[in-house]
């Protein structure tokens, strides 16, 4: 099998086993986009995974991280401005980052082609939330396209590519996580390179209006209205939506990966329902929809997350005068989580359960896996931060905000270091909440390096501006790690290669913050000193905990010959069975006997030796040579 990136440039017609994300990356090669923006988070990584695996002098089309959505956002909304057709994906909160830019998007003349690629991710797992961004679609008036497999990402791409060239208007691509993730074979058509690109810019005033002030934005908006119209019929015309008739009298309406759910709930049923799939849930395609309610008894709407496409085919069926029965969401659950078969089985049993069976019993697992909490893998300098200052702050009273990041998984036993979580750069601001009328309870915010570029630095200038009180904790490991090791403004690389870093302390400097510690998270008993000291100001003070991304780290001297694996191990002579190592430091290496005797796991087990200090008794010692420490 060929390399990612050669697959990828392939120019001749073929097929191939990809995952949705990486079928989303020959469509944007194939449809020619010039422009790709993004900024880290799941499920879309892998998208810039596919992109980075083509050498950069042979990518067709120019790509950044972006320090954050709504800056992602705008550079490939410039690059359209200049004719160029261009791409940027993140996941689904990202869009509340992005939103302020993205919701006059639909107001202007996009020239080159504009298509925002969402992640959302029904379930929330591995989001805070599990936001239905089909609301921005419609509160922004952006068409948005919905495919349910890698074939349909690849697909649907290509129109939306095509859809917002024609029209100089942005359109979303909304992808959910399984869409993302999933994997089937896919036909890619050919792809010719073209002999000349005729890159200049071709920004002119005179495609606009592109400045939305007052006598503007009512013939703006009308033009991105009766641009939704134009849509809905273009979407009659290219076929995208899929009807299954099973001449029955009744039907259901879905979208996107609930299809896959429904098709295998359907698989084996006599008397199935017949099916409208929309490739379109926004605008809603009103002749496809009229004709199937007019040809059904009942209906059953079945959508992941909120009521958006239910709303809107009831109302147009009222204003139609359709008798069609159409059931929408009848429980609370239906709101709830992914549609996966199982769930939809249940919803289609509740109601018609003369034809839907329901689930039958699975016999229980005889050994039911243990649940297994994420936690910060050995050697992470975050567990060597909180375990340090966890000793500088009062037993009871003192206050810890948690931000977006590796370092969130903080809030667990051990440590418990962050109790309130909202959303990337919250934490400085809450804290400066949590520190007003407040003299007696110490307030400590920590905030990832990343997330520091991304949203950290409003907060913080917020901070020194009001004068809060407070101490921020900076937890810089050089990386996006939570996401799979991105590059940021402090990383001295972006993703095309090296650049000049922006160091977290030098920006701070900048800002005027006038107490700024700084310490390797694995020196524990300073970072305690330099902890009290910071909290006896009584004044907003920044400590930046540093230690580079154990997990990277690792990694990348695996890489090297000559690499020797390093451990730990316990000196049992020694062990006098006080277990801090387990219950205090709770690195995962670590795990104690039924006789009270603590072993290392040498699987686990980086050798890093920053659990050493950690033992009253000096029992942790070094096996072989020194530990693979940076
Ligand atoms: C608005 C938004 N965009 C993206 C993400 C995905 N995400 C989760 S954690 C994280 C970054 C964490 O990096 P950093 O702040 O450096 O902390 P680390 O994981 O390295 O400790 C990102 C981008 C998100 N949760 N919210």
């Amino acid at each position: 099998m060929k390399q990612m990136g050669e697959m990828l440039l392939t120019r001749a017609a073929f097929a191939e086993i990809v995952m949705g994300n990486t079928a989303l990356v020959r469509a944007m090669i194939e449809a020619g986009t010039r422009v790709v923006t993004s900024y880290p988070g799941s499920p879309t990584p892998e998208i810039a995974a596919a992109i980075q695996s083509i050498p950069l002098a042979e990518r067709p089309f120019y790509f950044e991280f972006s320090t954050n959505e709504k800056v992602a956002a705008e550079v490939a909304f410039g690059a359209s401005l200049n004719g160029h057709l261009a791409t940027v994906f993140f996941k689904s909160v990202g869009l509340n980052v992005a939103a302020d830019a993205f919701v006059q998007f639909s107001l202007l003349h996009c020239i080159g082609g504009l298509v925002i690629v969402l992640g959302d991710d029904p379930g929330a797992n591995s989001s805070q939330n599990e936001q239905d961004n089909r609301h921005y679609a419609r509160m922004s008036y952006t068409p948005i396209l919905e495919p349910a497999n890698p074939a349909e990402v690849y697909r649907y791409y290509k129109e939306a590519a095509h859809l917002s060239q024609a029209m100089g208007k942005p359109i979303i691509l909304r992808l959910t996580t399984h869409v993302c993730h999933a994997k089937e074979r896919v036909a890619f058509d050919g792809w010719t390179p073209p002999l000349q690109r005729d890159d200049s810019p071709r920004f002119d005033p005179a495609n606009g209006p592109y400045i939305p002030l007052t006598a503007q934005v009512f013939p703006k908006k009308r033009e991105a209205l009766e641009g939704l119209r134009r849509v809905e019929h273009w979407i009659d015309e290219r076929g995208l939506h899929q009807v299954i008739d099973n001449r029955s009298p009744r039907g259901i309406v879905t979208s996107g990966m609930v299809m896959l759910s429904v098709l295998d709930v359907l698989a084996d049923l006599p008397g199935k329902p017949d099916i409208l799939k929309l490739a379109m849930p926004y605008p809603l395609p009103t002749r496809a929809i009229t004709d199937f309610l007019a040809s059904h008894d009942e209906v059953k709407i079945l959508e992941e997350l909120d009521d958006t496409l239910e709303l809107g085919i009831k109302a147009l069926a009222f204003d139609r005068g359709l008798t069609t029965r159409i059931v929408g969401k009848e429980d609370l659950e239906d709101w709830v989580g992914e549609y996966t078969p199982d769930k939809v089985r249940d919803i289609l049993h509740r109601t018609w359960p003369d034809t839907i069976p329901p689930r039958t019993a699975v016999p229980a697992s005889p050994a039911p896996v243990p649940p297994r909490p994420a936690q910060m893998c050995p050697g992470c300098g975050h567990r060597s931060a909180f375990h340090a200052i966890k000793q500088a702050l009062p037993t009871d009273g003192a206050i810890t905000v948690a931000d977006i990041g590796c370092h969130t998984l903080g809030f667990q036993e051990p440590y418990r270091m962050g109790e309130v979580l909202l959303c990337m750069g919250a934490s400085t601001g809450i804290a400066s909440g949590l520190a007003l009328f407040n003299d007696t309870r110490p307030v400590v915010a920590f905030l990832g390096d990343s997330t520091f570029f991304h949203a950290g630095i409003p907060g913080i200038i917020n901070a020194l501006f009001n004068q809060h009180n407070l101490t921020l904790v900076v937890m810089e490991n050089g990386t996006t790690a939570m996401t799979g090791h991105q590059d940021h403004a402090a990383s001295g690389r972006n993703v095309n290669g090296p650049v000049e870093a922006i160091p977290v302390r030098r920006v701070l400097e900048g800002l005027g913050v006038q107490h700024i510690f700084e310490i390797d998270t694995y020196r524990q008993k300073e970072l305690t000193g330099l902890m009290r000291q910071a909290l006896e100001l009584k004044t907003f003070s920044v400590v930046i905990a540093r230690h580079p991304c154990m997990l990277l780290f690792t990694r990348n001297q695996r890489k090297k010959s000559g690499y020797q694996a390093r451990h730990v191990q316990i000196d049992q002579e020694r062990c006098a069975r006080i277990h801090a190592c387990v219950q205090e430091f709770a690195c995962p290496s670590f795990s104690r006997g039924a006789d009270g005797s603590v072993t290392v796991n040498r699987e686990l087990c980086i050798g890093d030796g920053s659990c050493l200090q950690t033992c009253p008794a000096g029992a942790i010692i070094r096996s072989g040579q020194e530990g693979g420490t940076p």
